[in-house]
């Protein structure tokens, strides 16, 4: 951090297929837990905004939902996210997973990204793995992008913070000059509700197995500060779309939503310097994923 003014700023949108690393990315850059992470596909479903100041100034990333096909309504609206947002960005950062063979759905990724390219600057993640071939990802940009510079394509382990700062110098350079969008003691422009609620689905979704993960939203539907303004009493609710569902989030004797519980409560104490108390609870809500207004309500964060 630094207390001279920036002299760059630039919104980047962070664009990739599910499970390229962009919110673990996204995390290691902020140095803060902004967005959360899930070997599930699909588990970011908002674009979340995570900022950046250095002394070459501001850069303000946000998050998109993996970008891939499917017939699926809840699907198309996650990938309207990363349209949206890739047109009005002044930055592109394109992650690639190189431990996964690049087909049709790094093709399509492509598509998205072609018309940016002068704005762009490509991340080849997960390069800690054995199974990682950069060679094999960097033929596959010749071929799609002949012409793109090639400093502009950084090799990185977005979960081991390998080479970060040279692709953010990437990002600076080509940064316009403009003031910050943001104060420089900000992180993330999240509502307080919308970080606990997405922590909660963290957890459970790295907890729960099969196609539970993708099965449930989270609703806070009570806060209150309490002690004085020195804990915040939470009541939230995790919402499955089928009976059958509520049982498995509630496990045998109560113990899975225990443990979802207390792990949301310890990542919670990390984020905020305050107590949080937390009631949690399951529901069901037939079917949420077909019901326009709940898709609504979920996406709505996306819109700032
Ligand atoms: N070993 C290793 N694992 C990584 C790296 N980056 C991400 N991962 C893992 O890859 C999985 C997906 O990471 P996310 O950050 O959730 O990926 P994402 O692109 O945000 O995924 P969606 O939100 O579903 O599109 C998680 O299990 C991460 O821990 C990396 O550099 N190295
Ligand atoms: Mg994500």
């Amino acid at each position: 951090m630094s207390n001279k003014k920036a002299a760059k700023s630039a919104i980047v949108t962070i664009i990739g297929r599910p499970s390229s690393g962009k919110s673990t990315f996204l995390n290691t850059a902020a140095g803060e837990k902004v967005s959360i992470v899930s070997p599930v596909p699909q588990t970011t479903r908002n674009s979340i905004r995570g900022i950046i100041n250095t002394s070459y100034g501001q850069l303000v990333f946000i998050d998109t939902p993996g970008y891939h096909n499917s017939e699926k309504k809840f699907n198309n609206q996650l990938k309207s996210i990363a349209e949206e947002n890739i047109a009005d960005s002044d930055l592109v950062l394109y992650l690639i997973d190189s431990t996964r063979i690049p087909g049709e759905e790094e093709t399509l990724v492509v598509q998205l990204v072609r018309p940016f390219l002068d704005k762009t600057v490509i991340g080849i993640n997960k390069i800690d793995l054995p199974e990682s071939n950069q060679q094999k990802i960097k033929d596959f940009l010749t071929q799609v992008f002949p012409d793109f510079p090639q400093e502009r394509i950084v090799s990185v382990s977005a979960a081991n913070d390998t080479n970060i700062n040279d692709l953010l110098l990437q990002l600076y350079k080509l940064a316009p000059e403009q003031p910050a969008f943001y104060p420089e003691e900000y992180y993330t422009d999240q509502e307080v509700d919308f970080r606990i609620s997405e922590i909660i689905r963290e957890n459970a979704m790295n907890l729960l197995h099969d196609e539970l993960p993708h099965a449930i939203y989270v609703e806070i539907a009570d806060m209150e500060w309490r002690n004085e303004n020195k804990k915040l009493w939470v009541r939230a609710f995790i919402v499955v779309e089928r009976d059958s569902q509520k049982g498995i989030v509630i496990g045998k004797s109560a113990t899975m939503i225990k443990t979802i519980r207390i792990e949301s409560i310890k990542q919670l104490r990390k984020i905020f310097d305050y107590k949080i108390e937390l009631d949690l609870q399951v529901k069901v809500n037939k079917n949420w994923r077909q019901k326009d207004n709940v898709l609504a309500k979920l996406l709505q964060k996306s819109d700032n």
